[in-house]
């Protein structure tokens, strides 16, 4: 009898890295083909922001912003990945992926418009090729699915991307979707990133599996393990990811290792409670930012004077969004019943005619 051991198919996920935290090239192979241009305003958005991150925090603890994610040190992860997709793509984000939601066209106020809770930060353009950020964690999984059939039927050249956690692939949702995905070969690519911990439960209680690109082979799709603190190894496996979905080669399920250095949200965690401060310095070492800018100072894309700029940048636009999200009228309840309603049933209208009321005094 001859029954294949799981460690024989683990051995074969090895992780992808392109930089190491020198900065150095360790992988001529697989660097990705960008231009000058490219990296340095991959650079650009890497460091806009850790700086929105920062700004966020603060507006939030200044009761400014409503719900909030941390994102620092999954920059490269989110950003790199996102820099592999051309506007036409779909992208179905978690409540974490705001960033790349923005790099693909939502503008900055409607995301602290989300923040906050208002109905306007939900309304996607419909230039913008996405879907509301899911909080029903790995649900994004099976509509990414089905978004990505609708692209193959209608024989479009792009593909559905989706992100979501370590803790989503131990969900039901998560299994349905790679596995929808494969069954009906559609342009899917599925990116899990993996900063280690579902609030405060760490990976390794959410499964015996040693990677998470490896649950790839059941659903009979590609799967790969990146360096998710080296945005070229990122960009890397999007980008083929991407060219595999399109030419009919199947979905690809992207595991990238990182980490979040702050809470889970700003509602109340205590990272201190469930991780080392060991841990974190070990992955603050791997830091993205850190290894791009050296990277790219070698080549002579990134500067001081550079790096002021786009901090700059970031501080100005997040002020003027800031001011237009404050601007923006109060959300009414009655905004609320109509906007989720064509029809209304007559309890719901009893309520419109409660609260028109309420709201004209
Ligand atoms: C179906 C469902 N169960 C539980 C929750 C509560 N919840 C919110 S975030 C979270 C952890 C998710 O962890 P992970 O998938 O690793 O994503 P991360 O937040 O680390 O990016 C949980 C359990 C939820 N939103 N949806
Ligand atoms: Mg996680």
């Amino acid at each position: 009898m001859s029954t294949i051991n799981y460690s024989d198919v683990e051995k074969q996920f090895e992780t992808l890295q392109v930089l190491n935290t020198d900065g150095e090239i360790v992988n001529k192979d697989a660097v990705p083909d960008l231009s000058d241009e490219q990296l340095t305003e991959l650079m650009r958005r890497m460091v806009y922001t850790r700086i929105w991150d920062q700004r966020a925090i603060s507006l939030n603890r200044q009761g400014r912003l409503g719900f909030y994610a941390p994102v620092a040190g999954q920059e490269a992860s989110m950003l790199a990945s996102q820099f592999a997709l051309e506007k036409e793509d779909w992208l179905l984000p978690s409540y974490r992926d705001i960033p790349q939601l923005v790099f693909h066209g939502l503008p900055l106020t409607k995301a602290f418009l989300y923040s906050r809770g208002h109905f306007v930060g939900g309304q996607i353009p419909d230039d913008v090729h996405a879907l509301m950020p899911q909080i029903i964690i790995a649900a994004q999984c099976t509509q990414a699915a089905g978004v990505a059939l609708g692209l193959k039927k209608r024989g479009k050249k792009n593909i559905a991307l989706t992100y979501f956690g370590d803790g989503a692939t131990s969900q039901g949702d998560f299994y349905e979707g790679i596995n929808y995905a494969g069954a009906y070969n559609v342009p899917a690519v599925f990116i899990s990133q993996n900063n280690h911990f579902a609030i405060s439960v760490p990976v390794e209680k959410q499964t015996k599996a040693k990677t998470l690109a490896q649950k790839a082979i059941a659903a009979g799709i590609n799967g790969i393990q990146v360096d998710g603190m080296d945005p070229l190894a990122v960009y890397a496996a999007t980008k083929t990811a991407r060219e595999n979905a399109v030419a009919g080669e199947g979905p690809t399920l992207i595991e990238t290792l990182t980490y979040r250095y702050g809470p889970h949200t700003m509602a109340g965690d205590d990272p201190t409670r469930y991780r080392t401060e060991e841990l974190d310095n070990e992955w603050e070492l791997k830091d993205p930012l850190i290894r791009f800018r050296k990277y790219l100072e070698g080549k002579n894309l990134w500067s001081k004077d550079e790096e002021e700029k786009t901090v700059e940048q970031a501080k100005e636009d997040i002020k003027a969004a800031i001011k237009e999200a404050d601007q923006t009228p109060k959300q009414k309840v009655t905004d609320l019943i109509n906007i989720m309603n064509e029809q209304l049933p007559n309890n719901l209208r009893e309520q419109l005619e409660e609260y028109r009321e309420k709201e004209s005094k």
